[in-house]
């Protein structure tokens, strides 16, 4: 790397040559046409239409209508000078029950939407999970039942091997972490179980399924980059000169961080962690069998790293400790407390605790409601704010070694936020939905700028 590029001049940063700058979106976040052309019911459509689960009573049924739209999408991410978007499949598109019967319609939308970005110049990277499991499999446990490896096998190798000579970039899962403990341990995501043991089972098959579809995709997609992505944060005390919050911010960095690092470093479950579940809840690790946590540990080519808080935690009774926000800090609409510093810290930590071979943010971003004013422009200078202090400390942690290829930007556009519904706006570009039009907030503006300098 030229260090000169990276010096910091009179406030102008530049990233590395090739460092690659997108956005990120969701396929139930944004797709709609959920019953389009064969396409199977997913656990979000089945928790979307159940009554009193998403906060604005939405579904995702329309949600951006991106199904028919995605040209006009392409088009407007070539005008902002994207290099490269981070979508999902719906696997209940491709596989209407699970596993069984191709949907070729299914593969046939996806295949249109690689080709439309390749032909834009646009950088395809895929997850083949970010949350919405075919209801059916759900029918049969789910997660917690461990035949949905096997599935979800059955869906990378169809996936890859119809997109996998022209896609390059491969994440497995989104977010793990929030589909296990979210989904079935608070509740509060589909499929809306309350059990931490299932949580604890959940996760481990998401990640056992993670390590069987490394090779699988590697095999049908001869140049693949295969990853994973995780929500990872920083964990602080409260109060530091107190032990019991430190030892909270242990616990939690223990289980949102090193659950999910550990077993695919090949490190196994963290012991703190597995030796209090295990008293809480006998026998909770009975789910795994021999060989699972070698599968787990298949070499990936990078690290997608989604960040958009920190954690500040006291001791407390409960199995997730507390977390308390800060007074005076600056926070999102959702309620997230902005710490630009924590992304650098957390880079800087996994490079020396993981040493992944490279690292990407797959997602950052911020809800800000800012809508249209009197010339139909969007002045969100928040979320420009936002974004550009953490692109800053992605930036110094480049420049002090860390492997950092890359940045997506959560999100393309406003969308289905889970159980928030509508009400948590993401984008870069507004999307008013009764008619769905598009309109680029300045924050989508100044980004253009940041790729088109490479930088700040
Ligand atoms: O909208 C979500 C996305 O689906 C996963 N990561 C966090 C985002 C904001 O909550």
């Amino acid at each position: 790397m030229n260090n000169e590029q990276l010096i910091i001049n009179n406030e102008r940063v530049s990233f590395p040559d090739g460092f690659l700058w997108g956005t990120a979106t969701s396929s139930y976040q944004i797709e709609g046409a959920w019953q389009a052309d064969g396409k199977g019911e997913s656990i979000w459509d089945r928790f979307s239409h159940t009554p009193d689960k998403i906060k604005d009573g939405s579904t995702g049924d329309v949600a951006c209508d991106h199904y028919h739209r995605w040209q006009d999408d392409i088009a407007l991410m070539q005008s902002m000078g994207m290099q490269s978007y981070r979508f999902s499949i719906s696997w209940p598109r491709i596989l209407p029950n699970g596993r069984g019967t191709v949907n070729e319609a299914g593969l046939d939308f996806y295949d249109k939407l690689v080709d439309g970005l390749l032909a834009a110049g646009i950088r395809p990277f895929i997850t083949l999970y970010h949350w919405d499991l075919p209801q059916a499999l759900q029918d049969e446990g789910g997660w917690e039942n461990r035949a949905t490896v096997a599935a979800f096998a059955e869906y990378a190798e169809a996936v890859s091997a119809r997109l996998g000579d022209r896609v390059t970039d491969w994440i497995t899962h989104n977010e793990p972490w929030v589909a296990a403990f979210i989904g079935h341990a608070w509740g509060v995501h589909a499929p809306g179980k309350q059990s931490y043991p299932a949580a604890l089972r959940v996760a481990h098959h998401l990640l056992l399924s993670h390590g069987t579809a490394v090779p699988i995709i590697r095999q049908n997609s001869p140049n693949a980059q295969v990853g994973i992505t995780l929500n990872l944060t920083v964990a602080d005390p409260a109060d530091p000169n107190n032990p019991a919050d430190w030892d909270a911010a242990r616990q939690l960095d223990g289980q949102m961080n090193r659950w999910f690092l550990d077993p695919i470093n090949g490190r196994y479950y963290p012991a703190d962690l597995t030796a209090a579940y295990e008293k809480e809840f006998p026998a909770c690790m009975n789910f795994i069998e021999a060989g699972d946590m070698a599968t787990i540990a298949a070499p990936t080519d990078f690290l997608g790293v989604n960040y958009y808080t920190r954690a500040v935690v006291k001791a407390g009774e409960g199995i997730m400790p507390e977390q308390i926000k800060v007074a005076d800090a600056p926070h999102t609409e959702m309620g997230w407390e902005v710490h630009p510093d924590s992304l650098y810290r957390l880079l800087m930590r996994l490079h020396y605790d993981y040493r992944p071979r490279r690292l990407y943010v797959t997602e950052n971003g911020a809800s800000y409601g800012t809508g249209l004013d009197e010339n139909g422009r969007v002045p969100d200078i928040d979320r420009l704010n936002f974004l550009r202090d953490h692109f800053h400390a992605a930036h110094r942690a480049i420049a002090q070694g860390v492997p950092l290829d890359g940045y997506f930007v959560w999100s393309l556009m406003d969308n289905f936020e889970w159980g928030e519904g509508y009400e948590q706006r993401f984008g870069i570009v507004w999307v008013d939905f009764e008619t769905q039009k598009r309109t680029p907030k300045a924050s989508a503006l100044w980004y253009r700028d940041v790729i088109g300098k490479n930088g700040l």
